[in-house]
């Protein structure tokens, strides 16, 4: 038996200088030291001997278990530390290389547009004002002088989810609820997403945003609706601009008008970009009705406001020439990086 744990020492001394990965170093643990294992089938094989060779050769068995268990150990930290040195040297990052330049967006030209009306109001001393897109009928319609049957519901067609439930159709839905709940002064803007039943084409989308305003304290006159709108145009369409009031009518307002601009691409003698007429139409808005005022409690012998309303798409169309709005929405890169 002697013999045979030298032989086993002899073979496993070969077997664990050849073994060059921890499964391997596993597997010999298991064939050496392992319940079927070679050590173990001597140790089994120790009541068939003498009383006096026993305690001999369990000795030398033990020595045996112990050498092969510290080579183990040896040889599993050996390979660690291999493992660790190639992961260094593989695992070497190049901190001088060039790094890959990141491809950059660039802002949708409709948020560049309301990013800068947004701040030229917060400017003027507005507060944005936000409201649910799925609203009640009464305040996209009702409280805005627009009663079931109005004609004027027939150019705002919309999307219903049930009879007085819809999609808004105007942002002006946002501001009824603010002067339902807040005493004048109010200086708000109302940006956002507005639906009509209209079908997509060059000049009609059946989602589109608008940025409304509204000004509600004691005095407010049409001149300070009027003097808004100069500031707002020289900041949006160049200082030289100028601006005309065209009488007009709108439900929730009176009296209302629509507003032109000078054309910035003539200064106003008529060319390409304003068809000739010298004038661009880029707004509408008006003193806010009595009868509006009143439905939220304001008492309009009291307090005046005036409101106004701007289309972004149509603003950014005018605004960088583009003569489809659909290229707005198609996410076409080649569209959207020129602004
Ligand atoms: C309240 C009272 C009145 C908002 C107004 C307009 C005129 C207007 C259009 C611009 C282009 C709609 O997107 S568009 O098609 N809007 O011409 N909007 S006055 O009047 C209000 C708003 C709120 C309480």
């Amino acid at each position: 038996m002697k013999e045979k744990l030298a032989e086993i020492k002899n073979a496993f001394t070969a077997r664990i200088a050849e073994a060059d990965t921890p499964v391997a170093v596993d597997n010999l643990r298991v064939e050496y030291l392992g319940k079927k294992g070679e050590i173990t089938a001597v140790l089994r094989g120790m009541g068939a001997l003498s009383a006096e060779e026993r305690p001999i050769v369990g000795q030398i068995a033990n020595e045996v278990r112990a050498y092969i268990e510290g080579m183990i150990s040896e040889k599993l930290a050996e390979l660690k530390e291999k493992e660790l040195e190639a992961s260094l040297v593989r695992d070497t990052v190049d901190v001088t290389m060039p790094g890959k330049k990141p491809v950059n967006g660039s802002f949708h030209p409709l948020n560049k547009v309301s990013e800068e009306m947004k701040e030229l109001f917060i400017g003027m001393g507005y507060e944005i004002a936000e409201g649910p897109e799925v609203e009640y009928d009464y305040y996209n319609f009702e409280a805005l002088n627009l009663p079931e049957g109005h004609p004027a519901r027939d150019t705002q067609d919309t999307f219903y989810i049930t009879d007085k439930i819809l999609l808004r159709t105007q942002t002006s839905s946002v501001q009824i609820h603010v002067m339902e709940n807040k005493k004048p002064p109010i200086r708000i803007i109302s940006p956002g997403k507005v639906y009509r039943a209209d079908n997509l084409d060059a000049t009609h989308s059946p989602i589109f945003h608008q940025l409304e305003g509204l000004v509600v304290d004691k005095g407010v006159t049409m001149g300070d609706l009027k003097g808004t709108l100069e500031v707002y145009a020289k900041k949006m369409f160049g200082e030289n601009t100028k601006i005309r009031l065209r009488p007009h009518h709108f439900p929730f307002t009176e009296p209302s008008a629509e507003v032109d601009v000078s054309c910035w691409g003539c200064g106003g003698v008529g060319c390409r970009i304003c068809k000739g007429e010298g004038w661009i139409e880029v707004l509408g808005c008006g003193m806010v009705h009595p009868d509006v005022l009143r439905r939220c409690n304001i008492d309009p012998d009291e307090y005046s406001g005036f409101a106004f309303g701007i289309g972004i798409e149509r603003t950014a169309m005018a605004r960088y020439g583009v003569s489809d709005l659909r290229q707005f929405f198609e996410n076409d890169v080649r569209f959207l990086e020129q602004f």
